[in-house]
């Protein structure tokens, strides 16, 4: 286990901590409360260290083709300006968040934070060169969102105790999470107030 030394170049990017992926939303992610915590105490870390954090939320219009009556998968979930689509209030986002709004057109669909947004330009803007990632849900927006990080080029970390699967399929969130690693993702997790790599997540199955 060795700690992460956190310092200019770092973010920390919270993916789609919104009413409706928790518990008794629309499209509640089973245990999705559970993250509120530690990623209370990332963005207390990355504050105290005056990394940026960045939320990114799902923004659909009423009619988006990702809701079943669109014929989509999902029961409507996360419509712009709704209650649901607020982040959730438990969640000590700072005054200087920078929001991330995400599958705000009816034709397309983004699980990635990347996707569409302009995210990747925005973090090189910042002088961004390492992301931590965590939020909802493990097997869809999490795990895009990391694949792409990757994919543009940034070092990237995933907390998995700050992230929880929709496991429409037993196992969704567990291959999630393997295919993250395998793509070269750095498993972290709090300890004592500090990011350590997690060797043993790492680790090869
Ligand atoms: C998500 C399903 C539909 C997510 C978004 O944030 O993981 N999942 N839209
Ligand atoms: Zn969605």
């Amino acid at each position: 286990m060795s700690a992460i030394v956190l310092g200019q170049g770092d973010a920390l990017l919270i993916v789609d901590l919104q009413v409706d992926f928790l518990p008794g939303g629309k499209l509640g992610v089973p245990h999705g409360d559970a993250v509120i915590d530690p990623i209370n105490r990332l963005i207390d870390l990355y504050g105290a260290h005056g990394l940026p954090v960045l939320a990114s939320r799902d923004w659909h219009p009423a009619l988006h083709c990702s809701f079943a009556d669109q014929g989509g998968p999902w029961p409507p979930h996360c419509v712009a300006d709704s209650e649901g689509a607020a982040f959730s209030d438990a969640l000590r986002l700072p005054a200087d968040v920078v929001i991330v709004s995400k599958a705000v057109t009816a034709e397309v669909d983004a699980y990635s934070a990347f996707n569409g947004t302009g995210l990747g330009d925005d973090l090189r803007a910042r002088g961004i060169r390492r992301v931590a990632v965590c939020g909802l849900a493990t097997d869809y927006c999490v795990l895009n969102t990391v694949l792409d990080s990757l994919k543009e080029g940034f070092e990237t970390l995933i907390v998995a105790e700050a992230a929880r699967a929709v496991d429409v399929q037993p196992g969704d969130g567990d291959r999630a999470m393997t295919r993250m690693l395998m793509a070269g993702a750095a498993p972290v997790r709090l300890s004592d107030g500090a990011l350590v790599a997690d060797l043993a997540l790492g680790a090869l199955p």
